[in-house]
């Protein structure tokens, strides 16, 4: 794809996302694959970038097992996070900033080293700093949630907001491998899980964005924040509510929704 179907694309996404305003799925009109998705996906940050943006890291998407299988794909995405969708355990979101959003409990790992593919779950682990907690929320820009799996990437994998909890653990002191999770809305029960959903092991997670980003050149930073990917299903989320996640060891990272 030419460069200047890429910024179009880019353009229109890019803008859906910052005027709250779904819209078709990029393929209805315009098929692309893989590799054009994660172009529209760096163009689309970079306009992000120049209105002032910074970036803080990056996410794993579709990282569950049940999710791949659901989605009928084997390998998950990335996307990129910005200083502008992180939020403190207890903030609130607002329904007018978001067009359907859905909450999910990760864990996030934050970066002592830079960390450069190709790279194994073993050998991440003295790159990393530290562990924390965290629910991301994430809102597709599509209408009716309608796309295919490059529409997604195209879109920055849903990226809108993440929480990060209180509780730093070095991670050196805590085993990542299964940790249980609760995810509660307005103190109601709504999924269980572990960490070792998150494509099998976090640490597997981590590997493998170091591994993708490697085949374009890229690599993560010190200093980088890293979520590892949803470890349940995304649950919707409206006007009114708590959802609060309790993550065995990293403790409970929370936040509001209001109109
Ligand atoms: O964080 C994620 O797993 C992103 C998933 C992208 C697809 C979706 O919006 O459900
Ligand atoms: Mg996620």
């Amino acid at each position: 794809m030419e460069n200047d179907q890429i910024q179009v694309l880019a353009e229109r996404v890019d803008s859906a996302a910052k005027t709250v305003t779904p819209i078709e799925m990029l393929t209805a009109t315009t098929p692309f694959d893989f590799a054009d998705a994660y172009k529209i996906q760096r163009a689309s940050m970079a306009r992000r970038f120049e209105r002032g943006e910074k970036k803080v890291g990056m996410k794993m998407g579709l990282t569950s097992i049940a999710k791949m299988e659901q989605m009928g794909v084997h390998d998950p995405i990335y996307g990129h996070l910005s200083d502008e969708m992180k939020r403190e355990s207890g903030a609130t979101i607002f329904m007018s900033e978001h067009c359907h959003p859905r909450v999910e409990p990760e864990i996030a790992f934050i970066m002592k080293h830079d960390l450069r593919g190709p790279t194994t779950a073993a050998e991440c682990v003295s790159a990393i700093e530290s562990v924390v907690g965290a629910l991301e929320v994430i809102d597709s820009r599509y209408e009716n949630f309608k796309f295919t799996l490059p529409d997604v990437v195209a879109d920055n994998a849903s990226s809108t907001r993440f929480f990060l909890g209180d509780k730093v653990i070095p991670i050196s002191d805590i085993d990542v491998s299964n940790l249980g999770m609760v995810l509660k809305i307005n103190g109601e029960v709504k999924e269980t899980g572990s960490s070792a959903a998150i494509f099998e092991h976090p640490l597997k997670s981590l590997a493998k964005l170091a591994n993708m980003l490697a085949e374009v050149g890229e690599i993560i930073h010190a200093g980088d924040i890293v979520l590892a990917g949803g470890a349940t299903k995304a649950v919707h989320l409206a006007d009114g509510d708590f959802a609060e996640v309790e993550i065995e060891e990293l403790g409970s990272v929370s936040l509001f929704v209001k109109e």
